[in-house]
């Protein structure tokens, strides 16, 4: 539609590089019908004439999109009211007749929601769903469905550090900002391929900002000459609905790249005017350069990063500070709660809680509770420990009364197979979103609404403000992920992050029709290898709820044996092997983090006998000859688990072999060799792990379940 808002160029020289084949979009509105012309004629194999409807005469068989201000026509058709229900970014797509004619309308309460409307009406089609008589009514049950870009550690999705090589050159990030070697004249603010690619990836799902860079924050973003390549950037993302955003280091005032805006250590005091003033003037050269920025994420005290507890003062001391900074520039504080100690606590996974929940509960001089502002997030990882495959919920979900609270989940493989093993994560999104936190109000009366979705989405507490993230970690391989598959992890993402309430599996079915093929035959066959993937995982690296067994460094291999000369990193300070069993007791007779929990799953977890098995090494050290489910003893259940993980393995690999014929020669290959490694890597961490286990349990190996290579 021709009436589009146009959207605000702040970068006079934004160009894409020569050769690019993708368009850089003026408007929202524009990218929704170049969206259509090309998702149209590639779907259905001709030319879609674009006109502007005057009104009165739709063609038969049109698809008309925009919103109420915008057309006319979708103010005629589609009833104010069931519009209103959807909000900002929701959308309708209805079939229409009227006179002789039937036609599509794809409608917003503003641009951004009807371009969120037209990908839903392009994936139906690609998804081969009927389309004639379209009634729906969407709406994001998250506000901030964003993704932090971790750029180059252990670039485990990009490139090169993956095996796979850079492209052109540069390393494997998806952003680049250097101008060196092969860069040179393609960092920003030129606009590359990929850039378009992502924007118009990430809108398609509903992920509305991104913060670009790594948490562990490099102080170089905040510099000048970076704002204005990261303008250019803000630019390119913003007709798709996509803010940026930049996770920042606390001491960041301090650094000499800044003078003579240079503060010294004593300057640092969050309640003084230097420390504020600091960040409110970087703050507002960053907004002068992008009028939407969201905020920033903060990394502070946690894995050697800077933090207010450098200087005395505590978590809410230091988020508030840089939160009244920016508040009137109307941004957000997402402050991270991975923090640990080992020689502090005798369990690691407890710290969070015990620095977070006292400021979260602490009643203020007006008689209200809770420190944290309100522009204040606090991000937390599912789980309590880091990314593992399985982890239990983080005791923190639902516990944090007065304060909002963002959900950290990895879509980046890192510690589940990187770029090389086939994991399909919605299968563990949705168990951790769908995971029951038996939450209790003020006064001890289970809330009806208390699964983790229901406390990120906002509704069981009653948050206005709600957001979830999703790690990425994007690369310039021209999938954006390394592996092919790692692509659906991104795809469920977003998707759950829009909607957590849907089924894994059938997101796994729209990504595969999506991305495959439509027959029946492959659709069925990919979406099964794909379901079982996690679970499979799970079961050859770290089965029945053992924690971290990774080998220092790149987080891939295994390494069970191994003393990293620390509490919190090692893996045998983990499993703890023994002659006795294996597991760290974290219930009642040990640690205790089971009490962190609300009364029933304190109850679930710390009981060797109520606590579900696929979390069982988490918080009890199981003796070998403890009897499970199956009546194998724990030994023998625990070797069968390993050997079923790898088997799966296998019986993916072959199974891959019978798609030959009907998927295309290049992904085919690709995905077949990655599989093969896959294979190989799996079996070394059930041989690796497995021979250690035995040396503590004596027992030997069931039979049934050899052979160990
Ligand atoms: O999983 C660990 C990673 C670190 C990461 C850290 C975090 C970017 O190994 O690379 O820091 O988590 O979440 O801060």
């Amino acid at each position: 539609n021709a009436d589009a808002t146009k959207v605000h160029r702040h970068t006079p020289d934004l160009a894409m590089a020569p050769g690019s084949a993708e368009k850089l979009a003026e408007t929202t509105l524009g990218a929704a019908r170049d969206e259509l012309v090309r998702g149209l004629g590639g779907l259905l194999g001709q030319p879609t004439p674009v006109t502007t409807v005057d009104g009165h005469r739709v063609p038969d068989g049109a698809v008309v999109v925009g919103t109420p201000t915008s057309s006319p026509l979708v103010s005629r058709t589609v009833p104010a009211r069931d519009l209103a229900k959807v909000g900002d970014e929701g959308y309708l797509v209805r079939s229409v007749t009227s006179g002789k004619a039937r036609f599509t309308v794809i409608a917003g309460n503003t641009d951004l929601g009807a371009l969120y409307g037209t990908y839903a009406f392009l994936r139906l089609l690609q998804t081969q769903k009927p389309i004639d008589r379209l009634r729906v009514a969407e709406s994001p049950k998250i506000k901030h469905r964003l993704l932090n870009n971790w750029e180059t550690e252990r670039l485990y999705a990009g490139n090169n550090a993956s095996g796979l090589g850079g492209l052109n050159g540069e390393s494997g990030a998806i952003f680049n900002f250097a101008a060196t070697g092969a860069s040179a004249g393609r960092n920003l603010p030129v606009i590359l391929d990929r850039y378009i690619v992502v924007a118009r990836a990430l809108a398609s799902l509903g992920i509305n900002g991104i913060t670009i860079n790594n948490v562990n924050a490099d102080n170089a973003y905040l510099t000048s000459a970076r704002i204005a390549q990261e303008a250019a950037l803000a630019d390119a993302l913003r007709p798709y609905g996509i803010k940026l955003g930049l996770s920042i280091r606390y001491t960041a005032p301090t650094d000499s790249r800044f003078a003579p805006d240079t503060l010294t250590n004593s300057q640092l005091d969050p309640y003084g005017a230097d420390f504020r003033g600091w960040w409110n003037r970087r703050a507002r050269q960053i907004q002068a350069a992008i009028p939407d920025f969201m905020g920033l994420t903060v990394k502070a005290n946690s894995e050697g990063q800077p933090g207010p507890q450098d200087f005395g003062y505590d978590h809410g001391d230091g988020a508030n500070a840089i939160a009244a900074a920016v508040a009137p520039l109307g941004m957000t504080v997402h402050w991270r709660t991975f923090v640990y100690n080992a020689e502090v606590d005798n369990d690691r996974l407890k710290r969070a809680y015990l620095e977070f929940g006292p400021i979260d509960d602490e009643v203020q001089p007006d008689g209200s509770r809770g420190r944290f502002a309100d522009n204040v997030f606090l991000q937390t990882k599912n789980g309590p420990l880091d990314f593992q495959a399985r982890e239990p919920i983080h005791p923190m979900f639902g516990r944090m009364e007065n304060t909002n609270q963002a959900l950290e989940l990895q879509i980046t493989q890192e510690y589940t197979g990187q770029n090389w093993m086939l994991a399909y994560l919605g299968p563990m999104y949705e168990e951790i979103l769908k995971t029951d936190t038996y939450a209790t109000d003020a006064n001890g009366k289970l809330l009806r609404e208390r699964l983790v979705g229901d406390i990120v989405d906002g509704t069981a507490q009653h948050h206005s403000d709600t957001a979830i993230v999703g790690v990425a970690n994007l690369g310039n391989a021209d999938n954006l992920t390394g592996h092919h598959f790692s692509q659906a992890n991104l795809f469920a993402f977003g998707r759950q992050a829009w909607d957590w309430t849907l089924d894994a599996e059938d997101i796994a079915t729209d990504w595969v029709r999506m991305t495959w093929s439509n027959d029946r035959r492959v659709v069925d066959t990919i979406r099964t290898m794909m379901m079982g993937s996690w679970e499979s995982l799970v079961s050859y690296q770290t089965p029945l709820g053992i924690g971290h067994q990774f080998a220092e460094g790149a987080h891939y291999r295994p390494d069970p044996a191994d003393w990293a000369g620390r509490d919190d990193w090692s893996p045998i300070y983990y499993n703890k092997a023994d002659s006795v069993g294996l597991g760290f007791d974290r219930s009642p007779t040990g640690s205790n983090l089971a009490a962190q929990y609300f009364p029933r799953l304190q109850q679930r977890y710390g009981n060797i006998d109520s606590i579900p098995e696929n979390l069982l090494m988490w918080f009890h050290h199981v003796p070998w000859g403890h009897r499970m489910d199956s009546g194998r003893t724990f030994w023998d259940e625990l070797v069968y688990r390993y050997q079923m993980g790898v088997q799966y393995v296998t019986w993916m690999r072959e199974t891959w072999e019978t798609l030959q014929p009907d998927i295309d020669a290049r992904r085919f290959a690709e995905v077949r060799a990655k599989l093969a490694v896959h294979e190989a890597d799996a079996a070394d961490w059930r041989d690796t792990s497995v021979n250690y286990w035995k040396e503590f349990s004596g027992r030997d190996i069931p039979v049934d379940d050899a052979p160990l290579s």
